[in-house]
């Protein structure tokens, strides 16, 4: 038998000088870029660094990452009911706006409200609206799904990272609205309410709020369920999952002043504003907070906490330009030069096309919206005198002369809803207004089992390139090596000299010690106002694996004693299954407090770990680094081959590791972006309804325009995004096998001139030149110069 083993230990030892099969690599320049920009408007010590990192990986994520998965058509009855939803409300618009100003509009005004101010009558008919749109299949898989498909996309490109952000959203908003009223009769005045998650920043633990309980949003710890989503929300992207409070934070009070104390919109979005008051960068925080689907564009919109989030943003946009206005602005005409922050500005330009109907971005700033269609009513209030926000899951905090509403928690609605009951049954013989709490509620109070933050399981969606399947995914080791946070001042128990303690310093603090002293000198990270810290001797490390080359994110987290100066935790992170193409994914760890680990990766053939970024590739030659599944990983490091009853840990497969040092200097990869063409003010590139937007995209026949007739008679491939190329799909996709290497392969969009596909990993991605270039063939590059719609209809035909 000992023959066998020497044998196996021979072939171990033989294995790990063959090329190891996860291994560090480069980050796309594209993200580089966007670290380029975020580190001219920020620093670490400005900005948590965990929204730093989100925000360019993210802007990323939707802008070069728009992977063709094969399955993303969106079907025509999809098309149909968003064309049908835009024209309407690009018809509110005009009937009531510029055009015919005399017209009466077609209702009374909406109001919409906070969430938590509506009565429980309105409550229940928003919900009851919302799950009729789900349970409507009229068109497929339902007609809130449908809807919610269209942030996605081009979409995300041409709606997000710039200012089109706003009128974009606005539109979305209205035909959302308009979608529930059409659900029946009875939902004919039905407006969303909108979520104000200051209400949240102002608890002392925002995550024990009663909004996500089964009484309004359900629940916000792993699978959701309860209040609107009813007993289940499945989406396409698997059953509806949060984690509210991993990471943030919600919209606190200083960053709304910061943007409503504006009077110009270049402050508030694009190139030019600060990140302290850039609308749509705070806005990123509470898809984090809320997590789960709501933490990736693609699917937020499935979470119906996506709509009122965004109604609070529209609420806050139109605080900001009521200030401009009475500041002597004219909103309609107030767009800034550089509308983008990162990339993709054609498609932000003031004349291209908004996304939806014939309208275009600056048809999104038109006043008729809220002067005619829709209003808000203000956040709730109270004050000293009048110490009552106005709703049972509400409560006034006075704190001196300030007085604020502050979400309450279920508990406390559930005692009020006690207290409401002995009262009017003790006072039962007065004609008093109708109890609001039913009677089942009182036998059975039902108060959440309070977890800490450690107690709490991380519920992960598992879904990849739209699939929710646990066996597409594969498990790596991920080390944690961790620093006593500058926070944690004492762990209190004290050393004793010659018969004395002494209380200068703890046993374990790094500041006894001075062989320990000059290395573990902490900085002052910037870190949200809030966060979940737990237990004050232990605290998470939250590591996320983002795919390069797949949609997806894996989200767990490590558990780290803070009591040490500096100790290691392991944690097990999924990343796609690399079978049949190779798998890149970069991989970040955050804590919820929203500072921020380094990468540090394992070199080849050595134990020594240094800086990197992140990335790493996984192929699936042997030996592999990763397990297929968690007990898997667990076995290949630790080895209980050796000796059964004393397993080793086999370091050789640990490839990434995190350092929480605390430190502030910036070390994300950065690069120059490319030269960007500026584009003299004013200058036109874009005919209105001429740009290819997504409720457009369709193209299932080839039409060549003039410019491009060589596609006459190929039965092209529709990558969707607006992009058709001028092979078919079965050759493109032996072409771009997965190489690694094929990213010479690039192709011309056949129906835009600002487009085309690039291989890349072994995956086509729909690519835009910035503004003011356009895609040149010959060169496969973006050059500069404008698209010529003048003698083509290169704009896509309607659905
Ligand atoms: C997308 O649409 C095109 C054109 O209509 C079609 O050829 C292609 O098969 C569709 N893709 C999928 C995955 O349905
Ligand atoms: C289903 O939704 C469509 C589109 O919003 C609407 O026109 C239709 O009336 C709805 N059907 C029912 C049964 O409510
Ligand atoms: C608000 O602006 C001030 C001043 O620019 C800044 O110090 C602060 O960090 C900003 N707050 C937020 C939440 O961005
Ligand atoms: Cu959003």
């Amino acid at each position: 038998m000992a023959w066998f083993f020497s044998l196996l230990l021979i072939m171990i030892s033989l294995v790990s000088y063959v090329r190891a099969t996860v291994e560090p690599t480069d980050v796309p320049d594209e993200l580089t870029w966007n670290f380029h920009v975020a580190q001219k408007k920020t620093s670490m010590s400005n900005t948590p660094a965990s929204a730093i990192q989100a925000w360019c990986t993210n802007v990323y994520k939707w802008q070069y990452d728009s992977i063709v998965h094969g399955g993303r058509n969106a079907s025509t009855g999809t098309r149909q009911l968003v064309n049908y939803l835009s024209d309407q409300v690009h018809l509110s618009v005009h009937r009531s706006g510029h055009v015919k100003r005399q017209a009466a509009p077609s209702g009374p005004k909406r109001r919409r409200k906070e969430i938590r101010m509506l009565s429980e009558k309105e409550l229940d008919l928003y919900f009851r609206a919302v799950r009729a749109a789900k349970a409507n299949t009229t068109t497929t898989p339902n007609v809130y799904e449908a809807l919610a498909e269209f942030h996605t996309g081009i979409t995300s490109i041409s709606a997000h990272g710039g200012c089109n952000f706003f009128g974009w959203h606005r539109v979305y908003l209205l035909m959302y609205e308009n979608m529930l009223r059409d659900q029946g009769p009875e939902f004919a005045e039905v407006t969303i309410p909108y979520w104000d998650s200051r209400l949240e920043a102002r608890m002392d633990q925002p995550t024990s709020t009663v909004l996500f309980t089964d009484r309004l949003l359900g629940t916000g710890s792993g699978e959701a369920t309860g209040g609107i989503l009813g007993s289940g929300w499945s989406t396409s992207a698997g059953p509806l999952v949060r984690n509210i409070g991993t990471d943030g934070p919600p919209m606190t009070d200083e960053a709304i002043v910061n943007v409503t104390r504006m009077t110009r919109m270049r402050e508030i979005c694009g190139a030019d504003s600060a990140i302290e008051s850039d609308l749509e960068f705070h806005h990123n925080g509470i898809h984090r907070w809320v997590d789960g689907q709501m933490a990736m564009l693609q699917t937020s919109a499935l979470d119906p906490a996506f709509w009122s989030h965004h109604t609070f943003i529209d609420f806050v946009w139109e605080a900001f330009r009521m200030n401009s206005q009475r500041n002597g602005v004219n909103t309609e005409t107030d767009y800034p030069e550089n509308p983008t922050t990162m990339g993709a500005a054609e498609l932000h330009a003031p004349d291209a096309a908004l996304g939806f109907a014939e309208m275009t971005v600056i048809d999104g700033l038109s006043n008729t919206f809220t002067t005619e269609i829709y209003e808000y009513d203000p956040p709730p209030t109270c004050s000293v005198q009048n110490p009552d926000c106005g709703s049972k899951y509400l409560k006034c905090v006075v704190f001196r002369d300030n007085a604020h509403c502050v979400s309450s928690t279920l508990a406390e609605v559930v005692q009020w809803e006690i207290d409401q009951t002995r009262l009017t049954t003790v006072a039962s013989t007065l004609p008093t207004r109708p109890s609001t709490a039913s009677p089942s509620i009182c036998s059975t109070p039902t108060v959440p089992a309070l977890y800490s933050e450690h107690d709490k399981p991380y519920q992960n969606h598992y879904c990849l390139n739209g699939k929710s399947d646990i066996r597409q995914w594969v498990y790596i080791p991920v080390k944690v090596i961790y620093r006593r946070p500058p926070e944690y001042q004492s762990y209190g128990s004290y050393p004793i000299y010659n018969g004395k303690s002494s209380r200068t310093n703890d046993i374990y603090s790094p500041g006894a010690y001075t062989q320990v002293h000059q290395y573990l000198k902490n900085g002052q990270p910037a870190k949200y106002d809030k966060c979940a810290e737990g237990d004050k001797r232990i605290s998470s490390v939250y590591i996320k694996s983002i795919g390069l080359n797949y949609d997806g994110i894996y989200k767990e987290y490590a558990i780290v004693d803070r009591r040490i100066a500096i100790t290691e935790s392991t944690a097990y992170i999924a990343v796609k299954n690399p079978a049949m193409e190779s798998t890149l994914a970069l991989i970040q760890a955050t804590d919820s407090c929203g500072r921020v680990c380094r990468p540090v990766c394992k070199k080849p053939k050595s134990n020594i770990y240094r800086p990197c970024s992140g990335a790493v590739r996984l192929t699936s030659a042997f030996p592999r680094r990763y397990g297929t599944d968690f007990g898997n990983a667990v076995m290949d490091i630790w080895d209980f081959i050796s000796d059964k009853t004393c397993p080793q840990f086999n370091t050789e497969n640990v490839v990434i590791a995190f350092n929480c040092d605390f430190q502030t200097d910036w070390f994300w990869p950065t690069k120059q972006p490319p030269v960007q063409q500026s584009v003299p003010p004013g200058h036109v590139i874009y005919k209105r309804g001429k740009v290819p937007g997504p409720v457009t995209r369709q193209a299932p026949h080839v039409e060549a325009g003039p410019i491009h007739n060589k596609v006459t008679g190929v039965p092209g491939c529709d990558l969707g995004y607006g992009c058709l190329v001028s092979k078919p799909c079965a050759v493109l996709s032996q072409e771009g096998k997965d190489t690694g290497l094929c990213s010479t392969l690039q192709y011309e969009c056949m129906n835009s001139c600002h487009m085309y596909a690039k291989c890349w990993y072994g995956k086509l991605y729909v690519q835009q030149c910035n503004r003011g270039m356009r895609y040149d063939p010959s060169s496969l590059k973006c050059v500069p110069g404008m698209c010529d719609y003048s003698h083509s209809s290169k704009g896509l035909p309607r659905a």
